[in-house]
């Protein structure tokens, strides 16, 4: 293994503001010391928009970015309540009635009550991943009482991607708006590559633990022990991992349940695990060493995700009884788990018809004691691979309206190969969509605002504004540019959509303007401008589509 030192990092990562907006830090008045990260979109007629923001300092101005050294230890001075029966968990401490200063953050974060975080994490509805060892971290909540958050898989593959790589997608995800990742790597230098992603990490860090121990016995799950998977554990919690997926609801007798299955097992946790049941016909010892695994966690404040190793990874497998044995048994170890004061959250599918998500939501919630859900989209077709980030939000959209807390997004490459960093935005972005019209259907309060503000810049042909405020304003600003490139198209009334003829924003405006100067109500004047629009229609030919030959010409 390569030491840090030898490792090339001489390649840096992306840093500075996102187009139209600055970074701040604002204060929690209810916590002296206390500040959280803001991003500012500041607009062209004077107001700012102030947006939660994920990423970091790599979009601070004034920061210094140094991978070496890693980010600031944000949380290393927080004080915390003594451990209760072993455990230092958020669980624990909001079940004894304590607010801890992430708790504190969120709350400002998220724009409610302490009391609210506080009683959702100990009613076991929320999660905070916040191991102790992660201070870089900047604390954020996953639950359905709050905004819907998305988490981006990262991680190289025995054949692709390298250190630096791994470093600049996780900071480029941040950017774009993730609130977890996840490292999956599974190939060289697992151990360095997660170190430098944890030093220079603000958002939290998951893994899948076996990963890293079936590449320990050189990739044959009939080798792995429990005492090497528990050494991994230990070895990841200490690194500072936030939270772990863990398949210990592969039972072996669930094994059979997956034979007649079209996709079978698509789970790679959960196609180790079954492997490693068949080898010894023995019960998984990620169920049978579970207590212990709890006595671990509970230490350091890793939160369990109890992985869907059976999930359906087809439209003919959703819902079937391998799913839902294996969603039974998750139930029954979230309850173990929460006995221990661990934070817990459920993975879930895979991929599902629309018809048939809600149902899983349902079932999560009466059989996990309404533990966040985790979905892996779900994809609500099979027959677009190169799509899978669409066909998945629009599954991820059905069940965050449901009650889905978090979202893991799936990228164009699904299927396909391993994500590059323009696959990791494009999949952030589309899971942004997803997520946020999920708070809309669930009228989180801030949701709306966002949209209003966007919409009045477009109607008011402030389109920097209009840009600044979307979810990704360089795409959105160079495909203006695209048609319009000069600089006082940035102040046109029109785009090159309908062009200045045909643009519907402004002849609502135009009706606005005249009713105003001409003493008219407003029917009086989309009247009088629907006359005046009509006489324009008659000049212009009076045809809804246009000759070739006038088109062309217009276009010369
Ligand atoms: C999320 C929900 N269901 C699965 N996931 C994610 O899939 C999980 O968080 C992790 O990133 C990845 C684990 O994949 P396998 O090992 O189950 O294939
Ligand atoms: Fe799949």
């Amino acid at each position: 293994m390569r030491t840090i030192d030898e490792t090339i990092m001489s390649e840096t990562v992306t840093t500075g503001p996102i187009l139209g907006s600055s970074k701040r830090y604002e204060p929690v008045p209810a916590w002296p010391g206390l500040e959280i990260p803001v991003r500012r979109v500041n607009l062209s007629n004077g107001e700012h928009f102030d947006l939660y923001d994920t990423s970091g300092p790599y979009t601070d101005d004034t920061a210094t970015i140094d991978l070496e050294k890693g980010l600031p230890k944000t949380r290393a001075g927080w004080e915390h309540p003594l451990p209760i029966d072993g455990a230092a968990t958020q669980l624990v401490w909001a079940r004894a009635g304590r607010v801890t200063p992430e708790m504190a953050y969120i709350a400002a974060r998220e724009g409610v009550s302490a009391e609210l975080v506080r009683d959702e994490v100990a009613r076991g509805r929320a999660v905070i991943p916040a191991n102790h060892k992660h201070p870089e971290s900047e604390p954020m909540i996953i639950g359905k009482a709050f905004t819907v958050k998305i988490n981006a898989n990262i991680g190289n593959s025995a054949v692709t991607s390298g250190v630096a790589e791994e470093v600049e997608k996780m900071v480029w995800a941040a950017r774009w708006g993730a609130d977890t990742l996840m490292d999956l790597s599974t190939g060289q230098d697992i151990h360095l590559t997660r170190e430098w992603i944890m030093r220079n990490s603000p958002i939290p860090v998951g893994t899948v633990p076996l990963y890293q121990a079936v590449e320990k016995v050189n990739g044959d799950p009939a080798l792995l022990t429990w005492e090497i998977y528990r050494d991994t554990v230990i070895e990841q919690c200490e690194q500072g991992v936030d939270y772990m997926t863990v398949h210990a609801g592969v039972l072996l007798r669930y094994v059979p349940l997956t034979a007649n299955r079209v996709t079978g097992i698509v789970s790679r946790g959960g196609s180790i695990m079954a492997a490693w049941c068949l080898a010894h016909h023995e019960e998984s010892f990620l169920y049978t060493h579970f207590v212990e695994l709890c006595e671990i966690l509970r230490r350091y404040d890793v939160t369990f995700s109890l992985g869907d190793g059976l999930r359906p990874g087809s439209i003919a497998d959703a819902n079937d009884e391998a799913q839902f044995a294996e969603l039974r048994t998750l139930g029954e170890l979230t309850k173990v788990a929460k006995s221990y004061g661990v934070q817990v959250m459920i993975e879930g599918p895979g991929h599902v018809p629309m018809h048939k998500i809600v149902e899983n939501v349902r079932l999560e919630e009466e059989l996990c004691e309404e533990a966040p859900f985790y979905t892996l989209g779900p994809l609500a077709t099979d027959i677009a691979p190169a799509y899978d980030h669409i066909t998945s939000a629009i599954g991820a959209a059905i069940i965050a309206q449901a009650g889905t807390a978090m979202l893991c997004y799936v990228t164009p490459k699904e299927h396909l190969g391993l994500p590059n960093r323009d696959d990791v935005k494009t999949g952030v972005i589309t899971y942004k969509i997803a997520a946020h019209a999920a708070d809309l259907a669930k009228q989180h309060p801030r949701a709306q605002e966002r949209d209003d503000a966007l919409s009045r810049a477009r109607f008011e042909f402030r389109w920097a504004d209009q840009f600044a405020l979307s979810l990704d304003p360089d795409t959105a600003q160079s495909f203006h540019d695209e048609t319009l490139p000069a600089g006082p198209a940035k102040a046109a009334h029109f785009c090159s959509m309908c062009g200045p003829k045909f643009c519907s924003m402004r002849i609502s405006a135009d009706v606005r303007v005249y009713a105003a100067e001409n003493g008219l109500t407003s029917l009086e004047a989309i009247e009088a401008g629907m006359a005046e629009k009509s006489a324009e229609f008659t000049r212009l030919g009076s045809s809804v589509y246009l000759p070739l030959r006038v088109v062309r010409a217009d276009e010369r």
